[in-house]
């Protein structure tokens, strides 16, 4: 059976993982810029200097979106490329860049779907304290009215931020992504709570200076865990991992979800971390909590856990279990419970704005690209989103990560996550086998799956 009428199709990227340009126009540096120069913390030494060229390849580009028959496409615009300084002078060539991005998407019918930080955050902002600094939430919203009167009277579809989890965690605790550092949990709470603030303030400047009438979201990670069993204790305690903090982490669904949609401090928060001192206040929650108009949500991965006596045993899956070239485990069933979990907390329209995986692929003989793998994880994965539809979930539409092979962060080029393959040498794209599978997929509505 097809999935529903009006289901939208498309795939994603993020400015950073493919634009290149790193310097065209007037465009200033970025955490990444940065990070890609600090020896050994990129994959080889890695940058994102050139990745796909799109910059300069957008028209191109533009055209394959047409070919895989992709009728959205999710983008993030590059802070540092709009405002040098982060805040302050814009810059005009920078934005006339996505000026044309999204003129060339909408002469061919595709929707554009714009993420306003994807984690390439102005060094010069960095270096005046960053997410740490009081004003950092200000200067997201101020940045969000430059990209809202400029682009929102074409743009319909936004989503502030891409993965706080990642970018908070992976940047700022544990360090291997930019900008590098390995905060405390007392600054953690800091940077949460601005991030937090940051994200309302945003949402209400798109609906502010957005011409066009304006869908809003974020996109956090879609994190959840797969119970044992349909036992009720085994489905309770896959589903309070992620809505009961007990402990500091950085990776916890309630944690960023619940102020954002529900207003309030996820249970066991003031536990864990109350003691550091930070509050987040009423207040705070106030402007933090924006009416969304959907939930986006990026899904890779779970993990298994089972309820036992004394609380919770996370199982590992067995020797040989399929895992990704990330070396995360393939676990389709996990999609379905993802999206019931945030679907019975939160209650939105969830839209995936990611899903795919990195595989091993190369150009043949054939000049083709022959990708199995990905054709059968997208099919296993989309298959188990449409049960959790048939059980009558409002999923509005699915974004194939990614549209193209790109810079994986720490990972660099060595790890291909798109539909189509890119020659980093020559920049020639070809389209793999799975991105013409997926086409058929768009064009029957998901009923060939
Ligand atoms: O490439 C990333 C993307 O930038 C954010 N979500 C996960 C993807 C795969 O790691």
């Amino acid at each position: 059976m097809a999935f529903k009428d009006g289901f939208v199709w498309g795939v994603a990227t993020a400015s950073y993982q493919i634009e290149g340009g790193w310097q065209d126009d007037g465009k200033g540096p970025s955490v990444w810029d940065a990070l890609c120069r600090r020896p050994g913390a990129v994959f080889q030494g890695h940058t994102g200097d050139v990745a796909c060229d799109h910059y300069h390849r957008y028209a191109e580009d533009a055209d394959l979106l047409t070919r895989l028959g992709a009728k959205a496409y999710r983008f993030s615009v590059s802070w540092p490329r709009v405002l040098p300084q982060g805040v302050g002078k814009a810059n005009e060539p920078g934005l006339a860049f996505y000026d044309r991005l999204v003129d060339t998407l909408l002469e061919r019918g595709i929707e554009p779907y714009l993420t306003l930080f994807h984690w390439d955050y102005p060094l010069a902002l960095y270096h005046r304290g960053g997410w740490l600094h009081q004003d950092s939430p200000d200067w997201f919203a101020d940045y969000t009215r430059l990209i809202a009167e400029r682009l929102g009277d074409r743009v319909g579809f936004w989503m502030t931020q891409n993965e706080p989890q990642c970018y908070l965690g992976l940047g700022h605790v544990t360090g291997n992504h930019a900008p590098g550092l390995k905060l405390g949990w007392g600054e953690f709470v800091t940077i949460h709570r601005n991030s937090l603030l940051a994200h309302g303030k945003s949402v209400q400047a798109i609906r502010a200076y957005a011409k066009r009438p304006s869908q809003i979201s974020f996109a956090p990670v879609g994190s959840s865990t797969i119970p044992a069993s349909l036992d009720s204790k085994d489905v309770d305690a896959a589903r309070d991992r992620d809505d009961v903090l007990t402990h500091p982490t950085c990776w916890h669904r309630a944690l960023f979800l619940d102020p954002p949609i529900l207003g309030t401090l996820p249970k066991g928060f003031d536990e864990v971390f109350g003691k550091y001192g930070v509050t987040i206040s009423d207040d705070d929650l106030r402007t933090i909590k924006q009416p969304l108009d959907f939930l986006g949500l990026n899904y890779y991965s779970s993990q298994r856990v089972r309820a036992t006596e004394n609380g919770v045993e996370r199982l590992e899956y067995p020797e040989g279990y399929p895992q990704t070239n990330m070396g995360w485990p393939v676990t389709p069933e996990g999609f379905y419970w993802m999206v019931k979990q945030h679907w019975e907390r939160y209650g939105l329209p969830i839209l995936i704005t990611e899903n795919g995986m990195a595989g091993t692929d190369w150009v043949s003989d054939d000049g083709a690209v022959h990708d199995p793998q990905r054709i059968d994880f997208t099919r296993k994965y989309l298959r188990e989103l449409k049960r959790a539809m048939d059980e009558g979930m409002d999923v509005r539409g699915y974004l194939h990560w990614s549209f193209m092979d790109n810079f994986e962060w720490a990972e660099g080029y060595s790890k291909r996550f798109g539909l189509v393959h890119v020659d980093y040498q020559t920049q020639k794209r070809t389209i793999k086998d799975s991105g013409h599978w997926y086409r058929t997929v768009i064009e029957a509505n998901g009923a060939n799956l």
